[in-house]
């Protein structure tokens, strides 16, 4: 049985009314960063996911995809260091990365300065790979053309269910990790059919971002929404 707790009195009111506006504030920016990205001609995709479902590894492997033909640029965030940005740079893209500290999700300030460190080429994709979390990321517009859901097979097909915001808000579901499946207790049409319940539109696609499996459909679908 779910327990809500016992709101404090006068507490509750206060704190609907100031995420309200924060919301609303996020909101203002992200349409200024929306605008800004239409008129740059660039593609912004916020990739969301539990820690360790393999965002940055997809990024580093989708750089290599695009080289020489799509230009790529990165924000990072994370709570703390700098390793995903370091990884990317090695990969071959520009990236910035804004750190945190306590916060569990990127917002729209944060991306729209984030963006004055980078240049966004015409025709190209900025990738914002959010603070790995399946809550706080789902509130938080941050200008994107589209959210994409990243989910390993080691995470159980239940997390949809489990975060449904998450998996509402999303565009694009990557199933990331399917060269694990022979040694883990996962059923793909199980984990689509829960993306499916709480977002029957969403888009899945299965991919490994070690072996490469999969790739090719991700990239195409990258391509055919790139600003022309
Ligand atoms: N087996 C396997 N491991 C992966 C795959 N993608 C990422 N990983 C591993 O999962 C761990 C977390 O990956 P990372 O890209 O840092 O995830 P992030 O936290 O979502 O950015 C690392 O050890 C990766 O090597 C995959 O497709 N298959
Ligand atoms: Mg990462």
């Amino acid at each position: 049985m779910a327990v809500e707790p016992a709101p404090a009195a006068g507490v509750t009111s206060r704190t609907i009314v100031l995420e309200r506006d924060i919301l609303a504030e996020n909101d203002r920016l992200a349409a200024r960063n929306r605008a800004r990205f239409a008129d740059a001609g660039v593609l912004a995709l916020n990739l969301v996911s539990s820690p360790g479902s393999g965002k940055t590894t997809l990024l580093t492997r989708t750089i290599a995809a695009l080289a020489g033909t799509v230009p790529v640029a990165v924000i990072e965030g994370d709570q703390q260091t700098s390793n995903d940005a370091d990884r990317i740079r090695e990969a071959g893209a520009p990236a910035v990365q804004i750190n945190t500290g306590k916060g569990c999700h990127l917002d729209a300030h944060m991306v729209g300065h984030a963006c004055d460190q980078l240049e966004l080429a015409r025709g190209g994709v900025l990738f914002i790979e959010n603070v790995g979390n399946l809550v706080c990321p789902a509130a938080f517009d941050l200008g994107e053309a589209a959210k994409v859901a990243i989910v390993s097979v080691t995470e159980g097909d239940d997390k949809p269910l489990k975060y449904p915001d998450m998996f509402a808000a999303a565009r694009l579901v990557l199933v990331n990790k399917i060269d694990l499946l022979p040694y883990v207790d996962s059923d793909i049409a199980v984990l689509t059919a829960n993306a499916r319940r709480v977002n029957p539109a969403v888009e899945v696609m299965v991919l490994s971002a070690r072996s490469g499996e999969g790739m090719d459909a991700w990239i195409s679908w990258l391509k055919s929404r790139l600003a022309t």
